[in-house]
């Protein structure tokens, strides 16, 4: 599979999504391809983990569905730390039902996702009905946040025994080719092919490639979760790697994400490099 090559920087002066040339320039300015998952249940460990290793990530994935005291102070803590300390927030909220559920799950709702995730990921297990379901929305001419917000499509998963492989993950890759300009890429384990040799000339189909199962220390858990190392990711083709547990329950969890953003950021200077 077909690799980006590019720097950060040719690829987001020349991405025509507002949302991924904020995350490329963040990324290289703060020489970070990391994700944190947050999967934390209270809002206080949430903004916590946000603030501390706020200044070495680049995006901030969150499951707010599994915060027990999830409101105003969520979204308020969120949205000021993400300014503070300029990363972007992924909701991992994996949409996956019809159009119209979706467009009420997004927008509005308990979570009132649309309001504070730049950036959120939808399985097209249904159809191509739900993609164009959040991009009616974000493109909404009232929606405060038009051009703020992307999708990304869930294009694999890293358990053991997927069934997002094959058709699924071609599908998927058709589907952000056939759809309008909010999908900016893929949750993926690797590159998917769809990287472009030269965006000098061929700006289009930039996808980004957002690698959840990223773990330095360990190569799986007993519910099936398949780790790579963060240099095995980046190597495989992945622009952003996602670390939860590998980072979040180590001793210093400061020191643990500097290992990892730094182990990231040499693979892909070594990856532009070859
Ligand atoms: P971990 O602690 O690094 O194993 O956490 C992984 C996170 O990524 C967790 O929030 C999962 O919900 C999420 N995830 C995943 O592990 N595998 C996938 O295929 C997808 C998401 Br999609």
């Amino acid at each position: 599979a077909s690799k980006s090559t590019l720097p950060y920087h040719v690829r987001a002066d020349s991405h025509q999504h507002l949302v991924a040339q904020k995350l490329f320039r963040i990324a290289e300015q703060k020489k970070s391809n990391l994700i944190i998952s947050a999967d934390f249940s209270d809002t206080d460990s949430l903004l916590q983990c946000a603030d501390e290793l706020g200044p070495y990530i680049a995006v901030f994935k969150t499951h707010v569905d599994i915060v027990h005291d999830f409101g105003e102070k969520t979204v308020v803590g969120l949205k000021k730390l993400a300014a503070k300390h300029n990363f972007l927030i992924f909701e991992d909220r994996k949409f996956v039902d019809i159009g119209s559920t979706v467009q009420k799950q997004y927008h509005g709702g308990a979570l009132r996702i649309s309001e504070w995730a730049d950036i959120v990921n939808v399985s097209p297990l249904g159809g191509w009905g739900v993609v164009e379901a959040l991009e009616q929305v974000i493109s909404n001419e009232t929606s405060p946040y038009r051009d703020e917000r992307a999708v990304l499509l869930l294009a694999e998963m890293t358990t053991a025994g997927s069934l997002a492989t094959g058709k699924y993950t071609q599908k998927c890759i058709e589907i952000a080719k056939q759809r309008g300009g909010a999908v900016i890429g893929f949750v993926a384990t690797e590159a998917l092919g769809t990287a472009e040799p030269d965006l000098t000339t061929t700006a289009k189909e930039d996808f980004l490639i957002f690698t959840t199962g990223v773990n330095i220390c360990q190569s799986g858990n007993i519910l099936g979760q398949q780790y790579q190392t963060p240099e095995a990711a980046v190597r495989g083709g992945s622009d952003f790697i996602i670390a939860g547990r590998g980072i979040y329950t180590s001793e210093n969890r400061v020191e643990t994400a500097k290992q990892y953003q730094r182990e990231g950021w040499n693979a892909y200077e070594a990856r532009i490099a070859s």
